[in-house]
């Protein structure tokens, strides 16, 4: 089988789908797509990705995109280890968590929307800056309040990491760009510091991919 990404350093998307092949030991080659300059709207990645974002996933010729879609395809391919429990109910829990950020508090901060509001509003870097704090900081404070009702046990559904604790870390993520401390959440923080303390979340971390480091 051969499975192919086109992602980024920066996406939080593409993140969660590198986490899930990493967790699932699938090789990969990641294709960069650079959405900070506006390769996303390139003819070329137009006829890859319709919705001109990143993660685009790959698998054996067959294209899927967004990336809960993509970690639920990757599941049903290659079911061991789970990341998604079978339990109807805590399947929904665990994609209740998932689609927190996904849906919610992520899509607030993406480079199109940080765009428009400098196109459009005017907003300057310091007013994108507080734009994004404040998006992610609600996450991670709906986030923290979530954990604090069911507690990690240590991770969010339980003994093993999963689709919940992928996407609770991306929101982590999210803060490690904006530099906000951790201290007023700290069931997050400590379901974080377990998560980053594995290889497949470690080595997905955008500060760990070759463009960042090429950058900085
Ligand atoms: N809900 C989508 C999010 C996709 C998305 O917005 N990706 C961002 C990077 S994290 C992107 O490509 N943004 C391009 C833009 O905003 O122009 C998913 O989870 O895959």
């Amino acid at each position: 089988m051969t499975i192919q990404m086109y992602g980024f350093w920066r996406s939080i998307a593409a993140f969660r789908v590198r986490v899930a092949l990493k967790l699932k030991g699938l090789p990969f080659e990641e294709t960069p797509i650079d959405i900070l300059s506006g390769e996303q709207f390139k003819p070329d990645y137009d006829g890859i990705n319709a919705e001109h974002v990143v993660p685009t996933f790959i698998h054996d010729g067959h294209s899927v995109f967004q990336s809960l879609a993509i970690i639920e395809y990757i599941e049903d391919i290659k079911p061991e280890p789970h990341l998604i429990p079978a339990d109807p109910k805590e399947r929904a829990y665990a994609r209740s968590l998932a689609l927190m950020t996904i849906a919610d508090a992520h899509p607030l901060t993406v480079p199109r929307v940080r765009n428009h509001l400098a196109k459009t509003f005017g907003a300057d870097a310091h007013a994108i800056e507080q734009w994004g704090k404040h998006w992610t900081t609600e996450g991670l404070v709906t986030y923290e309040r979530l954990l604090a009702r069911r507690p990690p046990a240590p991770f969010a559904l339980g003994a093993e990491p999963g689709l919940a604790d992928i996407c609770i870390a991306g929101q982590v993520v999210g803060a490690h760009y904006l530099k906000l401390d951790l201290t007023e959440f700290p069931i997050v923080a400590r379901l974080a510091e377990r998560c980053f303390a594995l290889p497949a979340f470690a080595s997905s971390h955008p500060f760990e991919q070759p463009g960042f480091k090429a950058r900085h």
